[in-house]
């Protein structure tokens, strides 16, 4: 049980260097003690960031839920693995016991199979935050098949890409769900999506705001008749180490979006560990993250990990502002939390409003809080740390991605000392390095280059499902032997990591990745446009929200340019989500070009941001003389 829960900075020194020094022995002894399995692996792990290539614990067949349920009930039965928490917070919660989610699996997973669901198909879930949600994840991890979340606030264009992608077979949806004040009409969005979906056979549906829907013939069912009628047992199938376990989608910065693929063993290994340890999460904690499971950090941080640790995960269905801006405070009252995880634009929103909506609630249950999705700004730490934490309760600034599966730089709370906007120090078994323009790895103190890891953690995505090209272009092609994460960093005088953002055409909106090029796709699609450029600029609650430049055709010229702006956000919601909307857009008649033909973005967003004193080097510029343009009509 040595190295599992690590509880001092000597100790995490130790085991860090452990970990470095020899890898296959470290991760061993964690898989060899802290997990159960059908049979162990033939070699720990074996790689080749060339090809590239990475499998952790070959060889070794396990199942996942048995390690996130069945192997808790014994001694967990009756302990509460998930809280769901309703939007209306007049609604009951529920406690869901080890006992209970086993049976509703099991139940779920029976009838996926009734389905026609077999190991290795994939299934896609369209689910709002609602118990169906993580026990669909975990009955695909029953019987071996791949679930592929869709976030629920992605429109039927995002969700129908998706769906063709990675070929699903199966959708699982709801009636609507509730956000706030609002309902959304769920099944209107996959049936329109289905359209352009032949491969999808079956739709089931669970029934959650009660609406009047249309259910296809054939195609479409309920949920809950056919749970009720299911056998509350299901033998777990017996997967490889390596065999998928999901895939997520995210944004590139360039074309459709990657399906991100994550494979069992180490990716429940690397979960585990880090919860345990980054939350620091003991016996009867009551932790909640309020992120959607629709993202990597609810597949991570509110199912796998902690169920993994036999925790009990809080799921929230609303959001922070309903019904009013104390929701989130109400709730870790009402449940007594103890570790809570957002992201920096839920501060940001919540630290503008009045501080009665905190100071109302008891909040001495809390003992960790976690930041994640975006680099959280000084004032935004200070105020969660002032008012939430009142001062007791250290922060983890929490680094990773989608692609890296678990944290992969953060402070460990009570061991860590932390610093504003710095997500310190890397966890065990992660080797970071800086990169600088040639290529050459930065080393020693008080630098800064571009992120990238040099060495295979557990938790490491794959592949990108059907294209293993571009996960070797995208990642492993940048900088020889090294994952290249698309972050700027900085390392300090004491070995501190802050990120200091995307030096890709990735822009974070809210904590969610948005890749300039699909927006822009989605807007050159309309009629009137010829060519258009997004940026981000800063927002106060957002971080950053977008600044479009739009060229139009001359047929487009004499059109209203307000009634242009409404319907070019109204394409980008149609395809890709209302997240992508533009805050701003500007009608120009050229854009800042390279010789090359390369629009020139850095000049574009210090014009978005309006930081326009120096420029920078405009001498490979092909056009200056738009650029003054650009700047005298600026918003
Ligand atoms: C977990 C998640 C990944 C990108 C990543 C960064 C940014 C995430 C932080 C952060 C600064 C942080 N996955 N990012 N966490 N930047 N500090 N603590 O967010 O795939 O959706 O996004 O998010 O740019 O590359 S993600």
């Amino acid at each position: 049980m040595s190295n599992y829960h690590i509880k001092h900075l000597e100790e995490y020194f130790q085991v860090y260097r452990k970990s470095v020094r020899d890898p296959e022995a470290f991760w061993e002894e964690i898989a060899e003690e802290h997990f159960v399995w059908r049979k162990k692996w033939d070699q720990v792990l074996k790689w080749d960031f060339k090809k590239p290539e990475v499998k952790w614990f070959d060889g070794a067949r396990l199942n996942i839920t048995e390690n996130c349920i069945d192997r808790h009930i014994p001694t967990r039965g009756e302990k509460t693995a998930i809280i769901f928490e309703p939007n209306d917070p007049s609604e009951e919660p529920q406690h869901i016991t080890y006992r209970e989610l086993h049976e509703k699996v099991c139940r779920m997973a029976n009838v996926l199979k009734e389905h026609g669901i077999k190991k290795g198909d994939r299934v896609c879930i369209y689910l709002p935050m609602i118990p169906e949600l993580a026990i669909s994840l975990l009955a695909c991890a029953r019987i071996g098949a791949i679930h592929s979340v869709v976030f629920a606030g992605f429109s039927s264009n995002a969700l129908s890409t998706r769906i063709n992608d990675s070929d699903c077979k199966m959708v699982l949806t709801s009636d609507g769900s509730y956000r706030g004040s609002k309902t959304i009409d769920l099944k209107g969005i996959v049936d329109k999506a289905l359209e352009a979906c032949p491969g999808v056979k079956t739709v089931l549906v669970a029934k959650r705001i009660n609406s009047k829907i249309k259910m296809l013939k054939g195609r479409d069912k309920w949920l809950q008749p056919l749970l009720d009628h299911a056998y509350a047992d299901c033998v777990a199938e017996i997967m490889e180490a390596e065999d998928p376990l999901f895939i997520l989608y995210t944004s590139g910065s360039t074309g459709k979006p990657k399906g991100m693929v994550h494979t069992t063993a180490g990716y429940m290994i690397y979960t585990a560990y880090t919860f345990k340890n980054i939350f620091q999460y003991r016996e009867n904690d009551i932790y909640w993250c309020t992120a959607d499971i629709g993202w990597i950090t609810g597949h991570s941080y509110i199912v796998y990990g902690p169920l993994a640790n036999g925790a009990t995960t809080v799921m929230f269905e609303g959001v922070p502002s309903y019904p009013d801006y104390g929701r989130f405070w109400e709730v870790v009252e009402k449940h007594k939390v103890t570790q809570f995880y957002t992201a920096p634009t839920a501060i940001r929103a919540l630290a503008k409003e009045n501080l009665e909506f905190v100071e109302q609630y008891d909040l001495s249950s809390l003992k960790v809080l976690g930041s994640v999705g975006e680099p959280i700004n000084e004032e935004a730490w200070h105020w969660y740390n002032n008012n939430v934490g009142k001062k007791k309760s250290p922060i983890v600034d929490t680094w990773w991605q989608t692609e890296t599966g678990g944290i992969m730089i953060s402070p460990i709370p009570y061991v860590t000392p932390t610093t504003p906007t710095y997500a310190t120090l890397p966890f065990i078994g992660i080797q970071p390095a800086l990169m600088d323009e040639n290529g050459q790895e930065i080393m020693g103190n008080q630098v800064d280059g571009r992120l990238c890891i040099k060495f295979p953690w557990p938790s490491i995505a794959r592949t990108i499902w059907g294209d293993h090209k571009r996960y070797r272009d995208t990642y492993f092609s940048a900088y020889e032997d090294k994952y290249f994460t698309g972050d700027g960093a900085l390392r300090d005088a004491v070995g501190y990591y802050r990120i200091t953002g995307r030096v890709d055409d990735v822009i974070i909106v809210s904590g969610h990745n948005l890749g300039t090029a699909p927006i822009e796709d989605s807007i050159n699609e309309h009629p009137a446009v010829a060519e258009s450029a997004i940026v981000g600029f800063p927002h106060d609650i957002k971080g950053n929200a977008l600044y479009g430049y739009v060229i139009l055709k001359e047929t487009g010229e004499s059109r209203d340019r307000d009634n242009l702006r409404k319907e070019i956000n109204q394409q980008i919601t149609e395809h890709i989500g209302p997240i992508a909307r533009l805050d701003k857009i500007q009608f120009v008649s050229g854009l800042p070009k390279t010789r090359s033909g390369k629009i020139m973005r850095r000049i574009l967003r210090k014009i978005a941001s309006k930081d326009t004193a120096n420029l920078g080097d405009t001498s490979t510029l092909l056009n200056p003389e738009v650029v003054k343009e650009i700047m005298d009509n600026a918003l």
